[in-house]
């Protein structure tokens, strides 16, 4: 209960300091410590909320807006509504909420715990800021020292040929997750599979000098890099920083809220 009143005041803490009624579209993203910003930004009212579209992560992400009242903006409507010039910025959605499974002193994420995380990566991306709400369970010096593996999405014709090649990265035990209580293979929204795949703990992306692969010490954007070429991987739950040159390419500026 005490977690919970954490989440819950961390979130409200996170709308009452990024929220603006000026907004016109705000990404949500997925788990139960998201659920704590929609209940603070539906609280607004109406008045606040009925002018906004909110862009979801996945399915429980879109029930989780739907349930609240709000109104749903899926991205490829999203994209369609606000048109597409070429080589103009993709950073639609003014704000970007969402949870995390850890979160390093350089406010790199491990997300794919609730295996939403390609949608994630993709809302991230088309978002100006990303504010991570995480309870102190989550907070690590280092990727990996708390939680114990990266969530990939991969195809599931290409599933044990990626688990075989994370071994050979230096994965110990990587398996495909398992959903209860059908005790089958986890699917995605996009239709895939998660591997859940063990490493050691990660460096930090300021100590790149440091990456050792025959160590299994990797950064951060190093591995994330690493397994997304891996032939069948269609994302990494691994979210950087997004602070400096790769903001552009990667998306917001990620600003945590103190866990
Ligand atoms: O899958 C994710 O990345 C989610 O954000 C998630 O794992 C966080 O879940 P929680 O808010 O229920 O801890």
């Amino acid at each position: 209960a005490l977690i919970e009143a954490a989440k819950r005041a961390a979130c409200r803490q996170a709308v009452a300091e990024n929220f603006q009624p000026t907004f016109k579209y705000v990404g949500i993203g997925s788990g139960s410590t998201v659920a704590y910003v929609v209940e603070a930004i539906a609280e607004k009212g109406k008045s606040v909320t009925s002018t906004m579209k909110f862009i979801p992560t996945g399915s429980g992400s879109t029930n989780l807006i739907r349930d609240a009242g709000l109104t749903v903006l899926q991205v490829p409507d999203l994209l369609a509504e606000v048109g597409f010039t070429p080589g103009a910025s993709k950073q639609h959605i003014d704000i970007y909420f969402d949870g995390a499974d850890e979160v390093d002193s350089e406010l790199n994420c491990i997300k794919g715990g609730g295996a939403c995380l390609f949608q994630e990566k993709v809302v991230s991306r088309l978002s100006k800021k990303f504010i991570c709400v995480a309870d102190s369970r989550k907070k690590a010096d280092a990727l990996l020292t708390k939680w114990a593996y990266v969530p990939v999405e991969v195809a599931p014709a290409a599933a044990e040929l990626v688990r075989q090649t994370l071994v050979d990265l230096g994965s110990r035990e990587p398996v495909v997750r398992i959903a209860g209580p059908t005790y089958t293979y986890a699917i995605t929204d996009n239709h895939n599979y998660i591997i859940d795949a063990p490493f050691p703990p990660l460096l930090l992306n300021a100590q790149a000098d440091r990456i050792d692969p025959a160590l299994g010490r990797w950064t951060p954007d190093a591995l994330a890099a690493k397994i997304r070429a891996v032939l069948g991987v269609l994302e990494v739950g691994i979210f950087s920083g997004m602070t400096g040159p790769q903001a552009a390419a990667e998306g917001p500026a990620a600003e945590g809220v103190k866990p």
